[in-house]
Order: structure tokens, then sequence, then C-alpha cells
């Protein structure tokens, strides 16, 4: 067989994880008849020929976007590597380091590169590393599906439903603002809805924040939080929704790690009543231990794992079936390369996805999202945002919801652009260089509390 026959074989075989490369010479003997040695990974025909990132923040929110360019003229991948929080240490670990170790490399060697790549530090797993390795990660495959005509769906396996069903954020100061923000939500069509309620007098997840004292410094700006009214209020609301709603309307909450695991399983508790369709983040990665416990307390699905950067921090809580849904943010653990494998460990254990989804992942992040959802058997849900004006035209191909389900193009690859130009006009702001509210929520007698 010759070397463009082969080539086509790896095309063909879509990123799936053949040991191609690994197996003896029998194996590959119906391949490659005249015993001629397979080409090593780097010996595609087309090279990597640039890699660089696109820092811009069209809805104000600063996005990582990384472009890798091919030696085929106008071919070209996107993928997502937003952090939010760091966004120029992940644009240096692209530009700086993973840059130099890509360029003349076969883009069509995803598999490859993602492992070479993620060795190439020695140490790795953590938010800044995995983050450039997603960006690259997502746009090999965007080239692959560009190359071979089809969208990412397609060469994932093909659509397991029609559109993706998603779920959006209700909240609200008091009971009856939050009744009217799901009803908002339903008008649309949305089935799913998350419902965060504001504590009177202090800063909330979800349900806007309260600066404390916005004459500080940026960096010294303090949201007092305490977590018991909380803990005591949501039940209520739930009681109060299923009320006024009735059955039929999915609840989702957040507790977004910030309160005390004692805290954390009794609010839980308290909520299976009203048979939300899960909780979110109930412990923090940290009090990982506690999720055996809550097991045995509660059948209140749970969601897990936006923070999580390393398949140590899942495994356990997956195999053991401690959690129902994963809900890790796709580019924080090495981007769809590992997040195909993920989504296969959880259908085998019955666990479901629902890939983080907020405004610090880029359209291109949804995108990505989006095109797993399509193909995964075990697909839960989708957590959803519209996209502005300005992110369209940023994003030209930006995913589209509809009634209640995200939809994407059957546009080759992950179906969207970047136009730069656009990107250029909404620079992220370097002043403040990040949003200093992370690490400045303390509990009112100034002790520091998580986000
Ligand atoms: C969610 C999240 C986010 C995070 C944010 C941090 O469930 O959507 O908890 O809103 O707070 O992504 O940067
Ligand atoms: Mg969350």
């Amino acid at each position: 067989m010759n070397r463009r026959h082969w080539l086509a074989h790896l095309s063909l075989a879509g990123g799936i994880s053949l040991p191609l490369f690994s197996a003896g010479r029998s194996a590959l003997a119906w391949q490659n008849p005249a015993g001629a040695p397979p080409p090593p990974p780097s010996g595609g025909k087309h090279k990597i020929t640039d890699v660089c990132t696109i820092l811009t923040a069209p809805a104000g929110i600063r996005l990582v976007v990384v472009k890798v360019l091919t030696s085929q003229p106008g071919l070209f991948g996107l993928g997502c590597a937003t952090f939010t929080q760091r966004p120029r240490v992940v644009a240096t670990a692209v530009d700086e380091y993973l840059k130099p170790f890509l360029i003349g490399k076969d883009p069509t060697q995803i598999e490859d590169i993602w492992q070479s790549a993620w060795l190439s530090s020695y140490w790795r797993n953590g938010p800044v590393l995995n983050n450039a390795l997603s960006g690259v990660d997502m746009a090999l495959w965007d080239i692959l599906g560009k190359r071979a005509g089809l969208p990412l769906y397609q060469l994932f396996g093909g659509k397991c439903r029609k559109a993706v069903d998603t779920y959006r954020h209700a909240r609200g100061d008091s009971l009856e603002a939050v009744e009217a923000s799901v009803r908002n939500f339903q008008s649309q069509g949305y089935r799913h809805i998350r419902v965060q309620i504001g504590v009177p007098g202090l800063a909330t997840y979800g349900a806007g924040g309260r600066l404390d004292d916005a004459a500080a410094r940026d960096n010294s700006r303090v949201e007092t939080w305490e977590p018991k009214t909380y803990c005591r209020l949501v039940p209520r609301l739930f009681e109060h929704l299923r009320t006024k709603l009735g059955d039929e309307v999915e609840l989702l909450h957040d507790v977004h790690e910030r309160v005390p695991p004692i805290l954390a399983m009794q609010l839980v508790k308290d909520l299976e009543p009203y048979r939300p369709y899960f909780v979110e983040d109930p412990f923090s990665p940290e009090d990982i231990g506690y999720f055996e416990h809550l097991r045995k307390a509660t059948t209140t699905p749970i969601a897990m794992g936006e923070l999580f950067n390393s398949r140590h921090e899942w495994l356990d809580l997956v195999s053991r079936r401690l959690i129902d849904f994963i809900r890790v943010h796709i580019s924080q653990i090495g981007g769809l390369t590992m997040a195909r494998k993920m989504a296969a460990m959880c259908e085998l254990f019955a666990v479901r996805t629902a890939w983080h989804g907020p405004g610090d992942v880029s359209p291109v992040g949804h995108a990505a999202n989006i095109h797993l959802d399509l193909a995964v058997p075990n697909f839960g849900i989708q957590e959803a945002r519209e996209f502005s004006a300005a992110e369209q035209e940023v994003f030209p191909g930006c995913p589209v919801l509809k009634e209640g389900y995200y939809w994407v193009g059957d546009g080759p690859g992950l179906g969207i652009d970047l136009d730069e130009r656009a990107a250029a006009k909404f620079p992220i702001k370097d002043d403040p260089p990040f949003d200093y509210s992370w690490g400045n929520l303390r509990l009112k007698d100034g002790t520091v509390t998580k986000p």
C-alpha cells in the first residue's frame, strides 16, 4: 500500500486510537503487505506550520482561543483554551512552549500529539497546561473534520439525537423573582432550568454578587458570605417552585462548593422531596471523600467536576458510582481527546455528561461540547448560553439555541470560525488584569472561603 493510501486509512480511522504504531509487523501485514515499515507518527504529508493564541473578550469575559495552521493552504483549526482567571499564562504556555514542540508535526496524529505534548512539560495536569493542550487538541480535531469534509459529531460516531437539550440559569432575590425567571425560560421552550436565589445582604453565587466595599482597592474588595441562611432558603425555593410550577419542569441547582460539607449533605437531603434534576458541586474537589457519605444519605442526583483537571479526581467517583453527571470544563481536562475517553468510561458506569458551559467557555468550546453531546449515548444535559451580537461577529457560526435545544450546523469540523479583525476590536482588559473577586469571598469574621 502506498503512502497516500496509508494516510487515507489514518483519516478514516477518524482519530480512533488504533494501536497502529505499536503493533507488531504481523498485525500490520494486511495494511502493509510489502513489509515496509510504517511511517513515523509525524511522517504525514501535511505539517503544522504555526500555532497562535487569540485573546478576546466580546462579551466582557476573557476568552482564549488557539489557532493551529497547516501547510495545506487555508486549512487551520480552532480550539478553546479559556481559563478566564489566568488567560495570559495559558497564552504563554501555547505560544512559548507548545508551539515550538508542534511545528512540523503531522496534524492528523491527534492522539500522539496529545500524549507527547502532555508529557512534554514532565509536570502535568494543571489548569494552565491542560487548557493550552486543549486549545491545540480541539484545533486538531477541527482540522481533521475539515480534511474529511465531515462535522465532528460524525467523526465521533454520528448523531445519537437530533439536537442537544440544554438548561439555562434562572435567578432572583426572592421566591417570586426566581419563579418569574423560570417562567420566562419556560415560555422560550426550556424544560431544564437552574435556579439560584440571592440571600439578602450576602454575595450569593449565581444570584448577583454584592461588593461590600466598592471604594477599596481592586485587590482587596471583600464580598461577604455565610452559608447557613442559604442552606435553609434553597429548599424553600424548591418547595415554592414545585407548588407553583408543578412536577414537569426539571429544576437544577449549583452549590458552587461554598458550603461546609456537613451543611451541604443536609441541603442535598432537604432537596430530595422536590426531585431536582441534579445538584451541582455540593463539595469542593478537596472534600471529595464526602461523596460516598452523601450517596448513602440521599437519592438526589449529583453533578460534579468543573474544577477537575486530572483523571485521579474523577476515576474513583465514576467507577464507584458516586455521582450521576460528569460536569467538567472540557478545556480544563485537556480537550476533546480526553473528554471522549471520559465520556466512554462514564457510559459504562451509567454516569451522564453535563459539560460545563458558562460564559467563560468560548463559542468554540461550546461548539466542541455540542459535537460531543450529539455523539455520545450517555449525554445528560448541556449548560447553555445565548451568544451576544459581538460574540457572533467574532465567531461566525456560533451554535444556535431553539426551543431549549442547541444546534450546530453540519459544516466540517467544529463548524465555527474566528474573525480575527473583529476579535481585535474586543481586547481583553489588563487593568485590572483579572477579576479580583475570586479569592476575596470571606465569612463575616473575615475568614476566606471558597467562591
Ligand atoms: C457554572 C459555573 C461557572 C463558574 C465559572 C468560573 O456552573 O456555570 O459554576 O459559572 O463559576 O465558570 O469561572
Ligand atoms: Mg458550576
